[in-house]
Parts: C-alpha cells; sequence; structure tokens
C-alpha cells in the first residue's frame, strides 16, 4: 500500500466516512486511492469555500468530522474563511492538505507557498508529514485532533512522495480526550448568584442551545425565575414546539443594551460575555452593563449536560416541569406584499417537523424569530465568524449529514453569490435543500451601518459599494445554470406557494423572493 491508501484506510477505519474534495496534480494519489478502496463517499466542491463550509455544516449535523482533500497553499487559502467560520462555530474537521513533492520545493514551482502558514490562523493544529510510513500515524491523530470536544479544526499537510512512496499500514485514530467537567465550586458560585433573588440570567452557548441542555436550562428558570439568553449566534441552536426557548442577544448594539440593561448577574454557559459584532463611536463594546457581574458554569469546551445537571441538582430543580417551552402556534399564511413579519408567518406556518434552518438572511433574517417561535421543531444555524458566503455550503453538508431531513436556506443576495457553487453541489448530490434568496438588490446591512458608524450619508459612489442592482443578478437563470429549479416570488401568497413547492421536493429547489 503506498502512503495515500494508508491515510483512506486509516480515515474509515477511523469512522470518517465523507470527503470533501477539491484536488489538483498533488492530490492525484488520493483521488486514485480514493477511487480503489471502498467506505468513503467522496462530494465535489467547485470552490474550496463550498467544501469547508460543507464540512463545518457537517459537523454541525452529524457531530463527527468529514475530511476534506484541498489543492496546495491557493486551495486551502480560498476554503479559509469558512475555515473561519467553521473554527468559531467549533466544528470539526480534517483538512488534507497537498504539498510539492519534497524534491521538488527547493525550485520554487508556480504553486509553491508556505502551506502551513496559510492553514494555522484558521487551524488548531497543523502538521506536515515527513514520508509515506508516517501518513498512517499523522492521519490518525487529525481525527483525533478533529473530535476533539468541542471539535477542532485539524490541518494535515501531505506531499506528493509521502502519497506515492511505500507505507507500511493504516492506523486507527485513539478516542479523544472527554469534555472536561466542571468544578464542584463554579455550580456553588452559580447557584448561590441564580438564588440571589437579584436579575439573572443564564446565557447559553454551544451545547447549551440544545437538548437536553434547555430541559435543564428550562427547569433552573422555573426554579429561580432566571431569563434564559442566547447568543446572537449559535452553532446549531434547537427551536420551535417542545423545546425551552430562549431569548436571542440582538445583533444592533442598542438593542442588545436595551435588553440585557437590567440584569445584575450573567451565568455563562457555553458562552462568552456579550459582546457587539462591531465598534461603534460612542458606543461601548461590552454590551452587558459595566456593573453586571458574570460567573462562569461551563465553557463551551466543558461538559455542559452534566454541569447543568449538577446546577439543577444544587438547586432542586430537576423534578420542576421546565419553563420557557414553546408550544405549537402555527401563524395563519399571510397574504399581500411582501413583507419581513409576512416572510417570518409563512416561514412559522410551513418549516417541516425536524427541518434544519440555516440563516444567511443579514437583514432579512432580523426578524423571523417571532413568528417562528411555535413552529414544528428544528434547528437554526447561523454563521458563528460572521464572515459571509456560509450558509450555502453549510446547507451543503447538513444535507449530507441529514439525508431525511429537510434543510431551508435563508439566503441574502448579496452573502449568496460568494459561494454560490454550493448550488452545483446541491443537484450532483440531490440535496434536499430549499434555497430563499432574498432579493433586495444591495448589501442592504451595511446601508445602515453606514450610518452607524457616523461616516454620514453615502453619496453616489458610495451607493454603488452597496448596492447590487446594476445589473439584476437573475436567480432563476442563475439556479438553473447550476442545474437546480427556480421559481420567483413577488407576494407572500407565491412565496408561500413557492416554499410548498420547494420543500415538495427532494432535489434542491431555489425560490428567488423579490424584496
Ligand atoms: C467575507 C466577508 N466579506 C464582506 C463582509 C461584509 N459584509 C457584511 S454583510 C454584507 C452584505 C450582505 O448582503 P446580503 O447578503 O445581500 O444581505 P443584506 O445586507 O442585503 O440583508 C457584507 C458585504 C463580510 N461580513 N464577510
Amino acid at each position: 500500500m503506498n502512503g495515500a491508501e494508508s491515510l483512506v484506510r486509516t480515515l474509515v477505519d477511523s469512522g470518517v466516512d465523507l470527503c470533501i474534495t477539491n484536488p489538483g496534480t498533488s492530490e492525484m494519489h488520493f483521488v486514485a486511492a480514493l477511487d480503489r478502496l471502498p467506505g468513503m463517499r467522496c462530494v465535489l466542491g467547485l470552490f474550496e469555500g463550498v467544501v469547508t463550509g460543507a464540512a463545518d455544516g457537517y459537523y454541525r449535523m452529524a457531530e463527527r468530522p468529514a475530511a476534506t482533500l484541498l489543492h496546495l497553499g491557493p486551495g486551502l487559502a480560498n476554503g479559509l474563511a469558512n475555515l473561519h467560520n467553521a473554527r468559531k462555530a467549533r466544528s470539526g474537521i480534517v483538512n488534507i492538505v497537498g504539498e510539492h513533492a519534497t524534491h521538488h520545493l527547493a525550485h520554487d514551482a508556480p504553486l509553491t507557498s508556505d502551506v502551513a502558514g496559510v492553514a494555522r490562523p484558521m487551524s488548531d493544529w497543523v502538521h506536515t508529514t515527513a514520508t509515506a510510513r508516517d501518513v498512517a500515524r499523522d492521519g490518525a491523530r487529525a481525527v483525533q485532533v478533529a473530535r476533539t470536544p468541542p471539535g477542532r479544526i485539524a490541518t494535515l499537510i501531505l506531499p506528493a512522495d509521502t502519497a506515492w512512496n511505500e507505507a507500511d499500514a493504516s492506523a486507527v485514530a485513539a478516542p479523544a480526550a472527554p469534555r472536561p467537567t466542571v468544578a464542584a465550586a463554579s455550580l456553588k458560585s452559580a447557584a448561590v448568584a441564580l438564588r440571589h433573588g437579584r436579575r439573572c440570567a443564564l446565557l447559553l452557548g454551544g451545547l447549551g442551545v440544545r437538548e437536553p441542555a434547555l430541559q435543564l436550562a428550562g427547569r433552573i428558570a422555573a426554579r429561580t425565575g432566571c431569563m434564559l439568553l442566547s447568543e446572537f449566534n449559535s452553532a446549531r441552536l434547537q427551536r420551535g414546539a417542545g423545546h425551552v426557548a430562549t431569548q436571542r442577544i440582538p445583533y444592533v448594539v442598542d438593542s442588545a443594551l436595551a435588553l440585557l440593561k437590567d440584569y445584575s448577574h450573567i451565568v455563562l454557559v457555553g458562552a462568552k460575555p456579550p459582546v457587539g459584532f462591531f465598534a461603534y463611536p460612542g458606543k461601548p463594546s461590552l454590551l452587558a452593563p459595566p456593573d453586571c457581574e458574570f460567573s462562569t458554569l461551563a465553557t463551551a469546551d466543558d461538559d455542559i449536560v452534566a454541569a447543568l445537571q449538577g446546577l439543577a441538582d444544587e438547586l432542586q430543580a430537576q423534578s420542576l416541569a421546565p419553563a420557557h417551552v414553546a408550544a405549537l402556534d402555527l401563524p395563519a399564511l399571510p397574504r399581500g406584499p411582501v413583507t419581513l413579519d409576512g416572510v417570518a408567518a409563512v416561514l412559522g406556518a410551513l418549516i417541516p417537523p425536524q427541518a434544519i434552518v440555516v440563516d444567511e438572511a443579514v437583514s432579512s433574517g432580523r426578524g423571523l424569530g417571532g413568528l417562528t417561535h411555535g413552529a414544528q421543531p428544528h434547528d437554526w444555524l447561523t454563521s458563528m465568524g460572521g464572515s459571509i458566503g456560509y450558509g450555502l455550503p453549510v446547507a451543503v453538508g447538513a444535507a449530507l449529514a441529514c439525508p431525511q431531513r429537510k434543510v431551508i436556506a435563508l439566503e441574502g443576495d448579496g452573502s449568496a453569490m460568494y459561494t454560490l457553487q454550493a448550488l452545483w453541489t446541491m443537484a450532483r448530490e440531490s440535496l434536499d435543500v430549499t434555497i430563499v434568496v432574498f432579493a433586495n438588490h444591495a448589501y442592504q446591512i451595511l446601508r445602515g451601518e453606514f450610518a452607524n458608524v457616523g461616516a454620514g450619508a453615502p453619496g453616489q459612489r458610495a451607493t454603488d459599494m452597496l448596492t447590487l442592482d446594476r445589473p439584476a443578478l437573475d436567480w432563476c437563470a442563475l439556479a438553473r445554470g447550476h442545474g437546480v429549479e427556480a421559481g420567483q416570488a413577488s407576494d407572500l401568497e407565491a412565496f408561500a406557494r413557492q416554499l410548498q413547492r420547494g420543500l415538495a421536493s427532494d432535489g434542491p429547489y431555489l425560490i428567488e423572493l423579490l424584496l
């Protein structure tokens, strides 16, 4: 067996059975090994941002890492923005990045670059393999790192000669270290704070916004009257009927300050003290009042469920019925011109049970929470890293992870253009994704931000940098060009019809929603 085969066997034997790829010459022996050996599903992405974003979406839903196969420094660099998002989401990914054969590096061929230097800022672990006989061990180590809870980005750089030279054997990844349990003192001080009777909140992040943590948080709220908050972004938030609902901290700084102003103590559970996405002149970076105290029950790395169980025990809340449980409350289908409340009502009425909603609707997504509160139970995925272009690729990965579930991707038109190639992978793999493109023909959020940072009123040149209307993008044509069926909606009845049509099909369907 050669090094490439030893890697593929190692990955498969270690439970990694999806490889999302965009290879080149230096990775051809891996392509050949993937071709020859059984056990690995291979999915082609036509841009590396699709590859890395899909691996992120896969981890969020499957809770185990996929591998990526990327071409040297430039291929990895194309995938970095979504690796950044994945890292912030604490997704585990095994990146396999090809490199020139060791003896070729000295000659500075066109694709030569500092691959490890490119990898480092967006990886938790970077390693370049020295010889073919080391590939299996290094591959197993990469899988182990990627699986370390809550998830890590492991980047393994493999010179071409390590792929084609003779190897000894494959390896199997050792189990990752378990999540650390929190100290008894953290439980006690959280319980003291919550019993104190002041205005307290649990701020939930990471596994804290998923079951069974939500039910435990609901019991703690039932006992203490504390508020349940979630961060503006969550890698995977379970919500809708039957789930304990959390209050999402708003994006807009003034709204976040208004929500948090009354809290005197916030207990962090897998979350960090809330901070604005950006700084604005004259506004604070931190969103809680200056005299608000924080205590950390658990970090995102810790065993959050055990910590909440311990806290519920401490407060004798285990047997209480959880507070804040959302009841099934499906809005009536609205009619008339498109409004964001109307869009929320259509979604609230039609989100199917156990759907996965990938939200990159940006300014159009702000008000979707209210009327989807009592929808059928679903998962809501948002961008943890703020780098736009995450949504369509994450939808690809979520659909690969959960073929029995409906995926709905809510996309700003500007954001969707970053990684549009994901549509082609959806078509090729027949992925069950319904995409809603909010066609407002602008970087709408930035028009607001222009004023918010105190830059005044935009002139023509600034307006041209913030609008997408000349020429207007033809979303139905773009979708069909990638092999995806599409339809347009310019009022709420048509939107509901289009959404029903998309959800009824098993493959991808794109809706251009004209705003
Ligand atoms: C990689 C990256 N480039 C640029 C930005 C800055 N940015 C934030 S939102 C945005 C525009 C989003 O437009 P769209 O998706 O159409 O949503 P809308 O603002 O119209 O609601 C841009 C360019 C970013 N966040 N990430």
